[in-house]
């Protein structure tokens, strides 16, 4: 098996790196973590691996829906990455974030706020914040200077694509996904509340979903036994993270400050959570299933 250092690196992200096997790609989650898109010097150990495991489950799960890039977590990883990383079919993206929201926040809930639409999408009067949707709603959005990413509407995107009975199949296979995840989740107590998907076309020309999927890196999800509409949602895995920075004096802005050993411990536990709720399996039998 090769190792990490000798495989080229072909992408990057904040908390993830892309790798190349030739005909495979290898997807690696890392432990780091980020809060208001800073990333803090100090890991969450098996952050990674709860990530990962967390894409495999709803590949495995969603696979008959929509077809996805996974591969393997096992066959072509190499031993020191098994458990937080993938094999996967190398695709070419459409350069469109499939959004799905179920509910208003973020900034669905600002933009709603100050036009009553969100991506050219009227809404009803009088939504709260956090407030459920009538229905899910597909939101896409793009890759913005700073990486920041801006709703567009659907015309918008379709025009981005290129091909707008493109985008009308990116919609409805982003909506059957959430839909079918939101309601996995609620059954485990977590709220879904919305998504953002990446999809490509494989060399047959097969669309497929690729990148993570349905983890709380790509999407929020919300600890169902404190929702409350009418204020923002403590965030299931990020919640010690941010009010321990929000009582730190750090102004958001980078550098990130290190995390204290308790801060770790206790948001390294809502992960491991998140993946038992989610899968119904014990994390210790996932990094089992995947040890070399
Ligand atoms: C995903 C990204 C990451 C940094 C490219 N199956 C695929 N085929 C071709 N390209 C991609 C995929 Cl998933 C692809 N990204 C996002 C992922 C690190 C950036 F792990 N960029």
């Amino acid at each position: 098996m090769s190792a990490l250092a000798d495989l080229p690196l072909v992408a990057s992200g904040k908390v993830r790196e892309m790798y190349d096997l030739g005909e495979r790609l290898l997807m690696v989650a890392s432990d780091r973590i980020s809060t208001y898109d800073v990333v803090h010097p100090t890991p969450i150990p098996d952050k990674g691996s709860v990530l990962n495991g967390l894409s495999v489950f709803w590949f495995a799960r969603t696979g008959d829906l929509v077809p996805n890039h996974f591969v393997s977590a096992t066959d072509g990883v190499p031993d020191e990455v098994r458990g937080r990383a993938m094999t996967v079919r190398r695709l070419e993206m459409v350069p469109v974030e499939c959004v799905v929201r179920g509910y208003i926040t973020g900034s669905g809930w600002k933009d709603y706020q100050a036009t009553g639409r969100v991506a050219g999408l009227e809404l009803p009067p009088g939504l709260r914040e956090s407030d459920r949707l009538p229905e899910p709603i597909f939101t896409p959005s793009t890759k913005a200077e700073e990486g920041h990413d801006e709703t567009v509407s659907f015309e918008d995107a379709a025009e981005i694509a290129g091909d707008r009975d493109l985008l009308q199949r990116l919609r409805d296979l982003s909506l059957s996904l959430y839909t079918a995840a939101a309601e996995h989740a609620h059954g485990c107590g977590i709220v879904l509340a919305d998504t953002k998907f990446e999809f490509g076309l494989d060399a047959e020309g097969v669309l497929r979903v690729g990148d993570e999927v349905l983890t709380p890196d790509s999407s929020r999800f919300w600890p169902a036994d404190d929702y409350e509409p009418g204020r923002g949602q403590r965030s299931f895995d990020k919640q010690f993270v941010r009010d321990w920075a929000a009582g730190s004096g750090w102004d958001k802005t980078p550098p990130a400050p290190e995390l204290p050993q308790d801060v770790v411990a206790d948001t390294r536990r809502l992960y491991v959570e998140a993946y038992e709720r989610i899968t119904g399996e014990a994390f210790g039998d996932w990094l089992a299933r995947v040890a070399p």
